[in-house]
């Protein structure tokens, strides 16, 4: 697949060039089971060009919740970005790079933990030592494609990462606009306005995986009434 991948003549200089040169970043390309095949750069395997020809590579998307209150932190992200900007999501969302040693480790989704942990911190502000990666509970992965304009889109195998943990939050500008926590019904009212705009794969884990998910988080509870994380 990769060999068919288009060197793509398009020209990032229009872009954010902070964005433009995270393009450079190189993602680990997969096959439908998940098997890696090798890499290839940001840009080339998010050109609509490209996943029409069957490209496809790894990804997560990670879900902060807030103990006290169950909460869940969703981020606007910045128009800065090239693929789906402005438009709301979960907390964070990014790709284990084989440009990392640690990022490429399969085993108890070593990779994908260490990238949300990592990109957490950089695009929200987290300490890293806030995201123990640990600590975050593994869903599943869902294998999903979607189109952002014309030229850009997404065909990713995303690991959903879940964590329920205080966090101090820093945006990063360049990656954000606005970040805000909202409780089920809030996102569902979100959900309802038509002012706002959502990513594809955050409304797709939202109907199958996080309104089910987000129920049995808000009756796991201490003592004191503080959510308590559990595996699944
Ligand atoms: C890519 O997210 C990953 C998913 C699951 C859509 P992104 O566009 O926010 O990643 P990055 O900010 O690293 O480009
Ligand atoms: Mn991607």
């Amino acid at each position: 697949i990769a060999s068919r991948a288009v060197l793509s003549s398009i020209d990032l200089s229009n872009y954010d060039p902070e964005q433009s040169r995270l393009m450079d970043e190189r993602c680990i390309l997969v096959d439908e089971n998940d098997r890696a095949l090798g890499a290839a750069d940001k840009k080339t395997c998010h050109l609509m060009e490209n996943i029409n020809k069957g490209l496809l590579h790894r990804a997560f998307s990670a879900f902060v919740f807030r103990p006290s209150d169950g909460k869940l932190l969703l981020q606007q992200r910045a128009t800065e970005k090239i693929t789906f900007p402005d438009m709301w999501t979960n907390t964070c969302c990014s790709h284990p790079l084989d440009d990392f040693e640690q990022e490429k480790v399969e085993a108890e989704q070593l990779g994908v933990r260490v990238a949300a942990s990592r990109k957490l911190e950089h695009e929200l502000g987290i300490p890293p030592s806030q995201t123990p990666v640990d600590q975050f509970q593994y869903l599943t992965r869902i294998h999903y494609l979607a189109p952002s304009d014309g030229v850009w889109g997404e065909h990713e195998v995303d690991y959903i990462l879940f964590l329920t943990a205080d966090v101090d939050v820093t945006p990063n500008l360049n990656e954000i606009r606005d970040h805000k926590y909202v409780s089920k019904d809030e996102l569902m009212a979100m959900f309802d306005d038509p002012k706002n705009s959502f990513t594809p794969w955050f409304k797709l884990i939202a109907r199958d995986f996080l309104f089910g998910w987000w129920d049995e988080l808000l009756n796991r509870r201490d003592a004191n009434g503080k959510v308590v994380a559990k595996s699944l």
